[in-house]
């Protein structure tokens, strides 16, 4: 559904105090229920009158016409709800591997993280590669056990499987209470308080949680213990030991901290289908989710690189702003999706806009001053305006020509620069034609805008195979791109990629190379020899001048280092230039009249066309060196597929428990389409990276 924009509403006031914020990233692997849950909250807190469906692609987040059509998500989408006093923004993200650069922009806008796993699926191999994903920015977590109305659902064997995955922190805060095999609320192990709010008409009486009382008492147990621990509080620890009763409120604010600090994963059932648990998460969020004051922002800089520091989270503090996302919306334009890391942001203010340009990413650093015009809260597609947005929330914004994902807005007067959060590499490849050249314009500037829009892409234009090349994070992601290419109008079509290939010499070999035209007017007179001697791999070209007693006048043996050396670069094959070789002049012929610069560039030319004849050529084809990060299981597939595509393995070594890291040379033509195959081998857990380390002989 494209969500109606703009609601034209009055502009209402955003929280005022950090405080009373909460940026909650839901992030789990694909189908667990992450945007299905965001609705049912929204329409929980009535934010919105009815709740959407994915299937029926009615929901707020899954704006897109791609996710609609995909029936997952594929980019992160912001919807705020308010509990109480507390605004909470919700952030969707998707699940499937290929967005993940979308899931790495919401950790970004977060300050903790839901994870959702399906009570029917536990933990895989992608879950932990998300799991890891949200640990390597020290991301706070609690984890959702979702789905629990499904009949193969089990929360107790879900709970154990993510706590073999991730660890002893992950405790149940809830337990599932039946009525007879059905889920019908929760058990609170914290509050002993008992939900059964979704069948109204079944008494609380005949519940149960399928745990005896001494079962139940255990698990509250050891719920208190995770939070002491994870609290670090030696003053709780002692009250503990003593046997003494903590009360509920010590233990809510011990909770916050032990969340805060990542040493617990409070657990909770929940189902969005009929509505289980949603209670508990919004209060959980409210009372037991770090605030946005004790997220350490990341370190800004001036735009030069200058004098860093880390501003705190003060709506009184300098103006620190972050687009961590970017979309195109047919209606109006660019919406800038941004973080108030410090600062309260102001409508209708010059802004400083400043960004990076990391790894030829994205356009080159760049700087420019703005106007924000309106400050919106965004719910999905939609927009509200608001009359202002403080330290720790989230807004968006329109109309901002320059931003783009990853810029930072700041001050006119005192211009700030945040430092860039890590970008996924972008590995599959796809070459893209437009039908014709006026067509080539409108691709261009739409690739343009996509790329400032989404960091996982990367476009390389070759001047060797005359492609535009766009590489993407997989098959999902490069239909989404298609898709959204095709949308902004322009005609767009796909061709396989090709491969620079070179050539070399076999062996060394003499070469002569005549230019002689004397019929009639001026003539043309250049002879030349020379001699042609490979060099290693990687060397390039060099050229020796052997030339003894003038045969040929200084001026033109440079000009037969010019013919050779154009003659190497065109090559004597099409698109295959001549490299790692070193090319001798020892001797040569000069007309006092007829000889010129050209003559001599044609000659050296031909000479050089001479010695490939004789040497004969060898065809070399680029390798990459690639690194793959894969779990055990999945070694022997790996290994054997690598050497199926002509891979030469340089090692395996051992990385974290049951994971291990191989490092291979691989042709490059066997490498156009490993994103996805490294994938399917391994049931999407591999990941890998490459890069390109230099050129080998293509086997006869
Ligand atoms: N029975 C039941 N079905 C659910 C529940 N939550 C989600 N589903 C269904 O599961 C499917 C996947 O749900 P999504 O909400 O799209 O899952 P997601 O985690 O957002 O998936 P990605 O966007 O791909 O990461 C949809 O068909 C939902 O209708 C639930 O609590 N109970
Ligand atoms: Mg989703």
């Amino acid at each position: 559904m494209a969500n109606k924009r703009g609601d034209n509403g009055p502009a209402t006031a955003g929280p005022s105090n950090p405080t009373s914020i909460r940026n909650v990233v839901f992030v789990g692997p694909s189908g667990a229920g992450k945007t299905t849950l965001v609705e049912r909250l929204l329409a929980a807190s009535s934010t919105i009158a009815r709740q959407g469906s994915v299937p029926e692609g009615t929901t707020v987040c899954d704006h897109e016409t791609a996710a609609v059509e995909q029936q997952r998500s594929v980019g992160m989408a912001v919807a705020p709800l308010w509990h109480g006093d507390t605004k909470i923004n919700l952030i969707d993200t998707p699940g499937y591997a290929d967005f993940v650069g979308e899931l790495r922009a919401g950790l970004r806008a977060a300050d903790a993280a839901v994870f959702v796993v399906s009570a029917t699926e536990g933990a895989d191999a992608t879950t932990r590669a998300i799991w890891h994903e949200c640990a390597r920015v020290g991301m706070p977590r609690a984890v959702l056990v979702s789905r629990i109305d499904q009949p193969r659902s089990d929360v107790a064997a879900a709970v154990e499987s993510c706590r073999n995955a991730f660890g002893p922190g992950v405790v149940p805060l809830y337990l599932p209470r039946f009525h007879e095999d059905r889920p019908t609320g929760l058990h609170g192990l914290l509050t002993g308080s008992d939900h059964d709010h979704v069948l109204d008409d079944v008494p609380a009486a005949s519940t149960h949680t399928g745990l005896s009382d001494a079962e139940v008492e255990a698990a509250g147990n050891e719920l208190i213990e995770g939070i002491i621990s994870g609290s670090e509080d030696d003053s709780l620890l002692e009250s503990y030991l003593a046997g003494w009763r903590i009360s509920e409120g010590t233990l809510l604010s011990a909770l916050e901290t032990a969340v805060a600090r990542g040493g617990l994963h409070p657990v909770i059932p929940v189902s969005a289908e009929t509505g289980i648990g949603v209670h508990e998460l919004l209060d959980g969020i409210v009372r037991g989710f770090p605030t946005p004051l004790e997220h350490v922002p990341p370190e800004s800089t001036t735009p030069e690189g200058r004098d860093p520091r880390v501003l705190d989270c003060d709506p009184d503090g300098p103006l620190a702003v972050e687009v961590v996302h970017t979309s195109v919306d047919p209606y109006i334009g660019r919406v800038c999706l941004a973080r108030v890391f410090s600062g309260t942001l102001l409508p209708d203010r010059s802004v400083h806009v400043s960004g990076h340009a990391p790894k030829g990413r994205r356009r080159p650093e760049h700087d420019s001053e703005e106007r924000v015009g309106h400050v919106y809260t965004p719910l999905g597609a939609g927009l509200h305006e608001v009359r202002h947005c403080v330290a720790g929330d989230l807004c968006a914004l329109t109309k901002l020509g320059a931003a783009e994902t990853g810029d930072t807005i700041s001050d006119p007067s005192s211009p700030l620069l945040i430092q860039p959060w890590d970008v996924p590499d972008p590995l599959l490849p796809m070459a893209l034609t437009a039908r014709s050249g006026t067509e080539a314009d409108a691709l261009s500037r739409s690739l343009n805008r996509l790329l400032a829009a989404d960091p996982a892409l990367r476009l390389d234009r070759s001047t060797e195979t005359r492609q535009m090349v766009l590489w993407c994070m997989g098959e999902a992601h490069a239909e989404v791109i298609l898709r959204r290419l095709r949308e902004s109008g322009v005609t767009v079509e796909t061709e396989p990629v090709r491969v620079a290939f070179r050539q070399a010499f076999a062996k060394r070999a003499a070469g002569h190379g005549r230019h002689v035209k004397q019929s009639g007017g001026h003539g043309q007179y250049a002879v030349c020899d020379i001699e042609v001697e490979p060099l290693p791999r990687g060397s390039g070209f060099e050229f020796v001048d052997r030339i003894v007693g003038g045969a040929i006048p200084k001026q033109f043996v440079g000009s037969v280092e010019k013919g050779v050396r154009a003659q190497l670069e065109r090559g004597v094959q099409p698109e295959c230039p001549l490299v790692d070789v070193r090319v001798s002049l020892v001797d040569g012929k000069t007309h006092s009249v007829d000889s010129s610069d050209a003559a001599f560039q044609a000659a050296g030319a031909a000479a050089l066309r001479d010695a490939a004849e004789r040497a004969g050529l060898l065809t070399l084809e680029p390798v990459d060196e690639v690194e793959i990060h894969l779990p055990d299981v999945h070694l022997g597939a790996v290994l054997g597929d690598l050497s199926a595509r002509r891979g030469r393995v340089l090692g395996t070594e051992p990385e974290d428990a049951g994971w291990t890291v191989v490092r291979a040379h691989v042709p490059s033509t066997e490498l156009t389409r490993y994103a996805v195959n490294v994938r399917s081998l391994s049931s999407g857990s591999a990941s890998f990276t490459r890069d390109f380390a230099g050129y080998e002989p293509l086997p006869r």
